[in-house]
């Protein structure tokens, strides 16, 4: 099962855990109050998997593609990585889906403060438009992820300060009234 705690706030590698002292877990319901949906799947199966094909169906996630991040696979590697750490939002769900390897996705709680998500092989998560968030590998520098996004794919990253934004406005009033 996916694992998510919150976040120290020490300056060291970003791709270490960052768990605090004790280790404080975020449940799959405190995601959810904030907008974030996990699915655990069958990564060896992906092409086939009928509850990936539900998935889509029902949340109309029309395109995919699959990105590798390795340094000899992924063009301009090092910045990319600087970009996908960068705090920002998108105006658009972001879906992805851990085909192989691990890495983290942190995202900002009410309270703002950092939540790491930690995936691996077979987990499946979709970011609510208008949240706070960023990715980084970990310690095993290898990601293969599906992306996937309902109709033609706009991967636009709005740096915060992104508030003037409709869907961050939407968003916050969402998981305001979460309960
Ligand atoms: C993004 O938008 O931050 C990414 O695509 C991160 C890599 S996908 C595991
Ligand atoms: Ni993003």
């Amino acid at each position: 099962m996916v694992e998510a705690w919150y976040m120290d706030d020490s300056s060291e590698d970003q791709r270490t855990p960052h768990r605090l002292e004790p280790n404080m877990a975020v449940s799959l319901e405190e995601l959810e109050k904030l907008g974030v949906l996990y699915w655990k799947l069958d990564a060896d199966n992906y092409e086939t998997d009928p509850k990936l094909a539900k998935i889509r169906e029902e949340r109309g996630y029309s395109y995919v593609d699959i990105i590798e991040i390795h340094k000899d696979t992924l063009p301009n590697y090092e910045e990319k990585l600087k970009i996908f750490y960068m705090e920002h939002l998108h105006l658009d769900e972001e879906i992805r889906y851990i085909l192989d390897g691990s890495g983290y996705f942190d995202v900002r709680a009410k309270d703002e403060k950092w939540i790491r998500i930690a995936m691996e092989k077979g987990d499946m998560i979709t970011l609510p438009a208008g949240i706070y968030h960023r990715f980084t590998l970990d310690q095993n520098n290898y990601t293969k992820a599906m992306r996937l996004f309902v109709g033609e794919p706009v991967w636009t990253a709005h740096n915060r300060p992104a508030d003037h934004f409709d869907c961050r406005k939407e968003y916050l009033n969402k998981i305001a009234s979460a309960v």
